[in-house]
């Protein structure tokens, strides 16, 4: 295709996401939004199945059989949603294989949240009410992202993280209701999780390098500050109902922005975690790749089962 004819397609094909219809995957695209979409659906996919390790330390401790059974089925929930995010970037033309082993090679990213450790059973309430509850502010705008299989995967995904993130404040109101000890345990974790969830958003969108063209290709609907912002205006009366408070001095109510302006965030830790060096990141990244080693038997027994199945196929088509 000539220079002229690709700028010609590009701005169809804006014409085309501005006018709200989606894209899919056999249509054309440019090659910078293919590999937008990609990079973040890929980033999200790993940052789903990296989400399980800070919960599963706590499945065979969790309070209760009720607890135990309801943190089980979220942490599938999570593997679902992984394995429903590589299916949508393979749409594109992603291999899986290299997507999993980028992951692996601590090459790929995903997200900061998942850096930081869990030593106490309050961190699966701060996780389920904070984590999911940011991870739902992104979500619900997802779901009218301009490519299609993205956008479906993210329905379900969302009715899933919107069950997770009320088990998690259940939690956290069930402790805070509790013992002196139980409602510090719950005040101590929401301390430490507070300032970690208001970056799960990223950067403050002057200094966001992707979201410009995102938003204008659909693909993002809102900015990473309108999102930061809409989360805590939300979850500031929830931590009051329960009687926490959030740990920053700075949190007011602007009655004339109608939002609440909160303090400084620690942008100097945020791109520290992201460059790998935060509290938990070699430690994640060796429990992934043990978990894939001691799975090598489970790939290999289920591709010779599929190699099984398809000379058997082949022989009964030969023979029909
Ligand atoms: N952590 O230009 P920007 C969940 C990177 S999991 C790490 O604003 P973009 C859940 C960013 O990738 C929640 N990296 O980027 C699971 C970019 O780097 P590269 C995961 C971050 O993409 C289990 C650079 O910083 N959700 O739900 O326009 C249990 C510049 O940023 C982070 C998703 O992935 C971060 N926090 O916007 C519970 C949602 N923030 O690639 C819950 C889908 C930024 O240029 N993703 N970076 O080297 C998105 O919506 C967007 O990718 C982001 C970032 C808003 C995260």
């Amino acid at each position: 295709m000539s220079k002229e004819e690709i700028l010609n397609m590009e701005a169809r094909f804006e014409r085309y996401v501005a006018e709200e219809n989606k894209v899919e995957p056999k249509d054309w695209m440019p090659e910078k939004y293919r590999k937008t979409l990609i990079r973040q659906i890929s980033q999200h996919a790993h940052s789903e199945v990296v989400g399980m390790l800070p919960e599963a330390n706590w499945i065979s401790r969790a309070p209760s059989l009720r607890r135990k059974v309801a943190l089980l089925a979220k942490v599938q929930d999570e593997a679902g949603h992984g394995l429903y995010l590589y299916s949508a970037a393979e749409t594109l033309g992603a291999d899986r294989q290299q997507l999993v082993e980028d992951l692996l090679s601590g090459k790929a990213k995903y997200s900061s949240i998942f850096n930081y450790p869990t030593p106490t059973w309050a961190d699966m309430g701060a996780i389920g009410w904070l984590v999911d509850g940011a991870a739902i502010a992104n979500q619900v705008m997802l779901c009218r992202t301009s490519y299609g299989p993205y956008a479906r995967a993210m329905v379900k995904i969302c009715k899933e993280e919107s069950f997770h993130q009320r088990q998690g404040y259940e939690i956290m109101m069930a402790l805070a209701a509790g013992t002196p000890a139980q409602k510090k345990m719950a005040q101590d974790a929401l301390n430490r999780w507070w300032w970690p969830s208001l970056m799960m958003f990223g950067p403050t969108d002057d200094h966001s390098p992707n979201s410009a063209q995102s938003m204008k290709w659909r693909i993002k609907r809102k900015s990473n500050d309108e999102l930061r912002q809409e989360f805590i205006d939300k979850t500031v009366p929830q931590a009051e109902f329960i009687g926490l408070s959030i740990p920053d001095p700075d949190l007011k109510w602007n009655a004339e922005r109608g939002h609440y302006d909160f303090g400084e965030i620690n942008w100097d830790e945020f791109y520290n975690v992201i460059a790998g060096n935060g509290k938990c990141n070699r430690e994640r990244l060796a429990a992934r790749n043990k978990a894939h080693d001691e799975g090598k038997w489970v790939r290999e027994a289920a591709n010779a089962y599929a190699e099984k199945q398809r000379v058997r196929q082949q022989k009964q088509t030969s023979a029909a």
